[in-house]
């Protein structure tokens, strides 16, 4: 049933097509594909159309391989457990390439290793990937996917095609972006971000594959190629490293795209809050991986009246229009969300997006057929078996992980119970504040707004956050994340800097900036704040600044703080107001200093004057403190 039974009559060069019609591809798409053929040598060409039948014919695939096993408890959910060795993203060993090295990387400081993004030469690159992309996908499939960044068609989106090795790949990616032959019909003879993806396991296989997972853990590269529009990926199938629609194209090369044409793609996700008078409010917020953007983008608000919306949950593209308004669209089509910790309690929203349709990658199994995290122990039935992420037996109390802490939902946003209706609205929506956090346990308060557009942008180049893991840092140690874009970077971070701050313009409503921490900690290091659907009451005081409500803010060094009472704490017992809102003078002493020579030692003669002139100045108020 499950067979292609078209007669192949296609051939590019000497590689058969097993589906679709190439010549009646986009012409620079067949010069490419063509090109990637040649160099990657698959068996096959398959071009995909994002119907139901190619859903249907790939699961079956990687059912019969393997690779996945259906989650009988719900209908069309699917696990993956991948090799142990392939389960984030992989830092080290992303590259951006240029001619010259000061248009990706900042000048660091002298005996610094810079974290901001890495450079690598286009001739040292070249000789990489020579090692390893001819012939990687012999013996296997390659997959032409056609992709939209954004509507299919709205002048906010963005093409992408992708080949890849990787039905697994195929399969996200038809939920995280949207694929289809409509792209193909948009694009016509238009230009697209070229995307090349292999597992890097060509047959025969030279090394042992897991858990039916091909990867090449030891040679992973993934590299961009800004000033071609071009990405290169090698050895991963994970999320962030394969799903090339996501952070490296939607980030990393549109965050360069973004620089040219004057506007902004940021690790944002975008949500609606309507008051219970009934206003409504768009806000974006930034914050690292794995650091809370999913939860609060599907908050279920614990205040009465007030309803949320999800735009989008991990990434945004804002532009101004020409009366002046920040508008924003989420690029993606789906969520690839952090699975341990997601329950009815914390996000009911979240749970209700992946009942069907989904695959989660690396979270454990219930003997029901159920779907099994960290979080989810009141959840499942009393005494269930259970099989960890990594295919051993597991119980309640047992000290090793049930599921990957990086494990993952890939689930359709159009499942989600609060998506707003204007999610796909060509026009984007109105943003009214801009948010960034971290986990931050000591030192800073639960909420903060900047002084002025600059100064949330010194802000915003200021975050720090525990590492977690979304990617391969290790231990709890506190990192710079400006702008929740570290590992994001496609160019310069001081010219980003720059580009952020030349947005403001007097004919511009330029949106308020804040700063938020829900991960303080007391000294028996247990969260201050609550969390989740209590945020509700900080998005709360932020909306009311938004509206012009002068009387609820006080100004400190660091901005604006809410007087004390305004933060409407009703219903919520032993919350230590005193320490959530504390702002420790020698600790924001020495933290203004640190982030200073963190932008001396980081950004060096590319930070913008105004933010150290800032930074100065916030150094200086807090010493008179
Ligand atoms: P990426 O998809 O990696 O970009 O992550 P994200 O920013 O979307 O983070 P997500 O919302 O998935 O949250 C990551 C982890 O933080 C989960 O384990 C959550 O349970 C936890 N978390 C989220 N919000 C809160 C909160 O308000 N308080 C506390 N204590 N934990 C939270
Ligand atoms: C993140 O790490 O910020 C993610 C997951 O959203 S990944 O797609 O792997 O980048
Ligand atoms: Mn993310």
């Amino acid at each position: 049933v499950y067979e292609v039974h078209e007669i192949v009559v296609q051939k590019v060069g000497h590689v058969p097509v097993a589906k679709g019609d190439f010549n009646h591809l986009p012409k620079k798409v067949k010069t490419f594909v063509a090109h990637c053929v040649q160099l990657c040598q698959p068996r096959g060409i398959f071009i995909c159309d994002g119907s139901q039948e190619e859903a249907e014919e790939i699961i079956h695939k990687l059912l019969e391989r393997g690779t996945l096993t259906r989650l009988t408890k719900y209908k069309n959910n699917y696990l993956c457990r991948t090799d142990p060795a392939d389960v984030a993203r992989v830092e080290s060993k992303t590259f951006i390439v240029t001619k010259n090295k000061y248009d990706s990387v900042p000048h660091v400081r002298e005996g610094v290793t810079g974290i901001l993004g890495a450079w690598m030469s286009p001739e040292d690159t070249k000789v990489e990937l020579d090692h390893r992309f001819p012939g990687c996908m012999a013996g296997r499939m390659m997959y032409i996917i056609p992709f939209s960044m954004g509507p299919v068609g709205s002048p906010l989106s963005k093409i992408g095609v992708q080949v890849t090795d990787s039905n697994y790949v195929l399969l996200c990616m038809r939920t995280m972006t949207r694929v289809g032959p409509k792209v193909w019909e948009v694009l016509g003879d238009g230009s697209f971000v070229k995307c090349v993806h292999s597992l890097g396991c060509p047959r025969p296989v030279q090394r042992r594959v897991i858990n039916h997972w091909p990867c090449n853990p030891e040679k992973v590269m993934i590299t961009h190629f800004p000033e071609e529009r071009k990405i290169k990926s090698f050895g991963s199938g994970y999320g962030g490293n394969s799903l090339l629609g996501k952070k490296c194209f939607a980030l990393r090369i549109a965050s360069v795209i973004a620089r040219d044409e004057g506007w902004m793609a940021e690790h944002m996700l975008i949500m609606s809050v309507t008051t219970p008078e009934g206003k409504e409010h768009f806000l974006a917020a930034a914050f690292p991986s794995a650091c809370g953007k999913t939860n609060l983008a599907m908050l279920n608000p614990s205040l009465p009246g007030f309803k949320i919306q999800c735009v989008g949950d991990d990434i945004a593209w804002m532009r101004f229009d020409d009366k002046g308004v920040l508008r924003g669209i989420n690029p993606e089509a789906g969520f690839f969300g952090v699975a341990p910790g997601t329950n009815m309690k914390t996000n009911p929203n979240a749970m209700l997006s992946f009942q069907c349709n989904s695959i989660f990658t690396n979270v454990a199994e219930t003997a029901d057929g159920g779907y099994f995290w960290e979080g989810l122990e009141d959840e499942i039935p009393k005494g269930i078996g259970i099989i960890d992420w990594l295919g051993n037996p597991w119980h309640p109390g047992c000290p090793r992980k049930a599921a990957h802490p990086n494990s993952r939902f890939t689930a359709p946003a159009s499942q989600c119970p609060i998506i707003h209706p204007k999610w796909e609205d060509p026009e984007g929506v109105p943003i009214s504040a801009i948010i960034f956090g971290g986990r931050r346990p000591v030192g800073v308060p639960l909420v903060f707004e900047a002084k002025s557009w600059a100064h949330g942008v010194m802000t915003g180049a200021c975050v720090k956050s525990e590492a977690t893991a979304a990617a391969e840092h290790q231990g709890k140690n506190i990192m710079h994340d400006p702008m929740a874009m570290r590992p994001f970077m496609g160019y310069n971070f001081g010219h980003y800097l720059q580009h952020w701050l030349d947005l403001e313009k007097p004919t511009r409503k330029m949106p308020k900036i804040f700063h938020v921490n829900w991960f303080r900690v007391d000294q028996k290091g247990k969260f201050l704040w609550p969390g989740y659907g209590e945020n509700i009451r900080v998005l709360d005081w932020i909306i009311r600044r938004c509206e012009g409500d002068s009387s609820i803010a006080e100004e400190t060094p660091i901005g604006y703080l809410p007087k004390k009472g305004t933060i409407d704490l009703s219903g919520l017992d032993s919350i230590n107001e005193e320490e959530l809102f504390s702002l420790p003078k020698h600790y924001w002493l020495d933290d203004t200093r640190e982030s200073k020579r963190f932008l001396e030692d980081q950004v060096g003669i590319d930070t913008p004057p105004q933010i150290i002139k800032l930074l100065n100045e916030q150094e200086e108020a807090f010493s008179k403190y």
